[in-house]
């Protein structure tokens, strides 16, 4: 048996959002999902929306309590815009919402949890959409701003942990792509403009923690989704789709947040394809300005990209990134048949090693990785009352083993935080994939520990893996 032993202080925790966990009460605005839920609840898995949440709002110090016995010594969630803010316009707060957080954050702190705070999990007000085209626009950009300050002023005397954005990669994809989010477009131009918004907001956001934060332990950073690109091979076609696909869905964010500017190369590329983001240089200096203190890295499965075999030119569709790559299954991988996600644990050591060698090494943390298994109940052993999730435990110590080798190498890598402490809604597919080291019977809100989170604590106490 070996062991391989992490830093001292260490994050070891799990990662969940506001919107996924709270619940609908006392909200005075909808978020895209909420209202999506509302209109056409058959896109929803079994026709369970949002307000089918694991009831936080309520739950709250159960909630917190079942965590801690998990072992978890810091959790990411959301503060939600459309549950703080009263009036989306001049910002006036909700009084109700704010005696929530300062109870969740006081909770988390008394339990000996980290509060870890983002402010923006997909869930813009659908207001901000019908108004002003939601994040097409540079109002909703400083409208998110006002928010954020409000958050900053009200929390960072006891938060010292921020990020601004989780995947916004996500949001232009879901959005403006592929439609699997809400306004469902398909359409590069704005894709490209909202991409630019979401970092301009984010750099605003973090001028405005510079200002407003409270705590001189303060920090803030940006979670994003960085899939390795593999090429399907040596060819040059291939290669040059993965770098295509590098630069769109990692770079983008990637550069903008470390070095405050955006790659050069794929600024070209958009330019000369005619859908450039339209920018001042007084945006592009505060972009500059603002970098991030740290980051999140969301790592589920790879991404694998070869040459695409129709361009969108040929296809007479509107500008599209994909006119430059094809994203693959490769075959004999290992898949988790469940979620139809490739398994491929060494990717993080390869984004490790690339943070290290082109980011100077920037300090970061897995903000979330984690196994959707459906039907979870099939491994539920009614002796120990608990469900036997092997897969999971086997699924973190492979990828604890390349964050290890990483970290033996000089990564800068701070945390492992799961996706997710207890079973949570998500977004269009609803319960179907469960992640939480906790399971929740959602029908009678029954909360019980899983095998993994036994395992969890153990892990997290003695801050060593034994393999
Ligand atoms: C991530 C999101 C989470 C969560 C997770 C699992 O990309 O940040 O919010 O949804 O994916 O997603 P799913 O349940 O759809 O498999």
């Amino acid at each position: 048996m070996t062991t391989l032993n992490f830093p001292q202080n260490f994050w070891w925790g799990a990662a969940t959002s506001g919107p996924q966990t709270e619940g609908r009460f006392n909200k005075p605005h909808a978020n895209i999902f909420d209202y999506e839920f509302e209109m056409t609840p058959d896109k929803y898995w079994h026709g369970i929306g949002p307000d089918t949440a694991s009831n936080f709002y309520n739950d709250y110090k159960n909630d917190i309590a079942l965590m801690k016995a998990a072992g978890l010594n810091s959790v990411r969630t959301s503060i939600q815009w459309t549950r703080l803010i009263d009036d989306l316009e001049t910002g006036t707060l909700n009084p109700d919402a704010v005696r929530f957080y300062n109870d969740v954050i006081d909770e988390f702190i008394k339990q000996g949890i980290r509060p870890i705070m983002n402010l923006h999990h997909f869930d813009v007000p659908v207001d901000l959409i019908h108004t002003y085209g939601g994040w097409e626009s540079k109002d909703v950009v400083d409208l998110f701003v006002q928010f954020a300050e409000k958050c900053f002023e009200l929390f960072s005397d006891r938060v010292t942990d921020w990020f601004t954005h989780n995947e916004p990669m996500v949001v232009v994809e879901g959005g403006y792509l592929y439609q699997f989010h809400y306004p469902d477009l398909v359409d590069g131009k704005k894709a490209v403009q909202v991409a630019y918004n979401l970092q301009l907001a984010s750099a605003k956001v973090i001028a405005a923690f510079r200002k407003h934060n409270k705590n001189p332990e303060g920090k803030i950073g940006v979670i994003l989704n960085l899939t390795p690109n593999y090429p399907a091979s040596e060819s040059e076609a291939d290669q040059g789709a993965a770098h295509f696909a590098d630069l769109w869905q990692n770079r983008l964010f990637m550069d903008a947040s470390v070095k405050g500017e955006f790659p050069a190369e794929l600024v070209d590329i958009l330019r000369k394809d005619n859908v450039l983001w339209e920018s001042t240089p007084e945006e592009l200096a505060i972009i500059k300005e603002n970098t991030i203190d740290y980051l999140g890295v969301n790592f589920y499965h790879p991404n694998r990209a070869r040459a695409p075999k129709y361009s969108s030119d040929s296809l007479a569709v509107d500008w599209l990134p994909n006119k430059y790559f094809e994203e693959y299954e490769k075959r004999g991988v290992r898949m988790n048949v469940d979620k139809g996600w490739e398994i491929y644990p060494r990717a993080l050591y390869d984004i490790a090693k690339n943070i290290q060698e082109n980011y100077g090494n920037i300090p970061w943390f897995v903000s979330e990785n984690g196994m959707g298994v459906s039907r979870e109940d099939r491994y539920y052993d009614s002796e120990s009352n608990q469900i036997k999730d092997d897969y999971r435990i086997q699924f973190i110590k492979e990828h604890l083993y390349y964050v290890h080798k990483a970290i033996a190498e000089g990564s800068n890598c701070f945390g492992y935080h799961l996706w997710t402490p207890i079973d949570c809604f998500s977004w269009r597919n609803s319960y179907r994939n469960r992640y939480g080291l906790i399971s929740v019977d959602i029908r009678r809100q029954i909360k019980t520990l899983k095998k993994s989170a036994y395992f969890f604590k153990d892990l997290a106490d003695s801050s060593s893996l034994e393999l």
